[in-house]
């Protein structure tokens, strides 16, 4: 078959797929109606989960799970503006992994906020400017996002759904090849976490080679103006200010990924088959020996398997005392996890379940 036949069969199956999306849209529009009247939130991470996974489960296709997930969070995305545009903040600048991981659920077609820091974005959505935040909670390099569980303990928002990216480093330049570049641009934890790629390609350079600047995003925007100049930035950061990839993947660890979660207000999820939870656990400060084993006891009698413990301090007061954010598989409402909840209502604040990623 030539080349022109190939494309007419193509032209043909975009026209059918047009015309299905455009029913696809009919049907979201009345269920936009439909929750409007009902006053019921847009966005259903856990259906959406549903859908993919009933999708993959009948797939005969060439199209893998990662294929169709990335195909229908678009549409979904789409489906969502159409039912009612809700704006999403996130922990900016633009380009940052943080607007990579909102847009990795989010969709490019959704309303973004980029703000300065984690507090603004728990701001923007108590205060209703943005419907949904997207924030860092932690990373298995770094550890653990303090910021944001001081956040979730302070605040009445909840968590909607968690993500989880690879966060991988490229290097991005207008440059024709390597000799013509003079500096180049990036953050401090960009650089060290990319040391191999750079005494490989550029060991021996002078420490003025090497530009720091606050964002990873503000690197990739510099490398941008400039075609003797290079950055180490993210994906989107590169697209963004159209740098040309040079290389990929270049950071030294292939195992950095960060955890995000999207948070919201008012927000519960339905039940779905693999649900978590995240609570924070303020046990008495009595000074009784074994109260946080006899409390982690009663999930091991429940038989509900603990996720994480994180402690961080009590802020008040003058003794050193502590607080946990604690996460494990299941739902609230499973009679196990009521069990618990039910008999520390005091001690315990729930901060959401939802669709378990990692
Ligand atoms: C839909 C859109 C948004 C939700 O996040 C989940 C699913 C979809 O496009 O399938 C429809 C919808 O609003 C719904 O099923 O609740």
């Amino acid at each position: 078959m030539t080349l022109e036949e190939l494309r007419n069969q193509i032209d043909s199956l975009d026209n059918q797929m047009l015309d299905l999306l455009n029913r696809r849209m009919e049907v979201v529009k009345r269920v936009g109606e439909l929750k409007k009247s009902t006053q019921t939130v847009i966005y259903r991470p856990e259906r959406e989960k549903q859908i993919v996974d009933r999708l993959d489960a009948m797939n005969k296709g060439l199209l893998n799970r990662s294929a169709i997930e990335a195909i229908y969070l678009e549409i979904f995305a789409v489906s969502r503006n159409l039912e009612l545009p809700e704006r999403i903040a996130y922990l900016g600048p633009e380009g940052s992994f943080t607007h990579q991981a909102a847009e990795s659920r989010f969709g490019a077609m959704s309303d973004y906020l980029a703000l300065p820091n984690i507090r603004s974005v728990f701001e923007s959505i108590d205060t209703g400017r943005a419907r949904f935040g997207v924030v860092p909670i932690e990373n298995n390099l770094e550890g653990i996002v303090k910021e944001t569980i001081d956040l979730l303990n302070e605040s009445d928002l909840k968590i909607v759904a968690e993500v989880v990216i690879s966060v991988y480093f490229t290097f991005a330049t207008k440059a024709e090849k390597l000799s013509d570049i003079k500096r180049i641009y990036s953050k401090d934890i960009a650089f060290g976490q990319c040391e191999k790629f750079l005494n490989d390609y550029f060991g021996g350079k002078e420490d003025d080679f090497f530009v720091q600047v606050d964002s990873t995003s503000k690197a990739a925007k510099l490398a941008g103006q400039a075609y003797d100049s290079a950055a180490i930035c993210s994906h989107i950061a590169a697209k963004l200010f159209d740098v040309p990839i040079m290389f990929d993947n270049i950071q030294d660890s292939a195992q950095n990924r960060t955890r995000f979660f999207i948070i919201g207000k008012d927000f519960i999820n339905q039940k779905s088959e693999t649900d978590k939870t995240t609570v924070i656990a303020r046990l008495p400060e009595d000074g009784k020996p074994g109260t946080l084993v006899r409390f982690l006891q009663e999930f091991e009698s429940q038989g509900i398997n603990l996720l994480k413990i994180e402690s961080r301090p009590v802020k008040e007061g003058e003794q050193f005392n502590f607080w946990f954010l604690m996460e494990f598989d299941g739902y609230f409402l499973d009679d196990s996890v009521q069990s618990i909840m039910a008999k520390h209502t005091s001690e315990i604040k729930w901060l959401g379940s939802y669709v378990k990623m990692v």
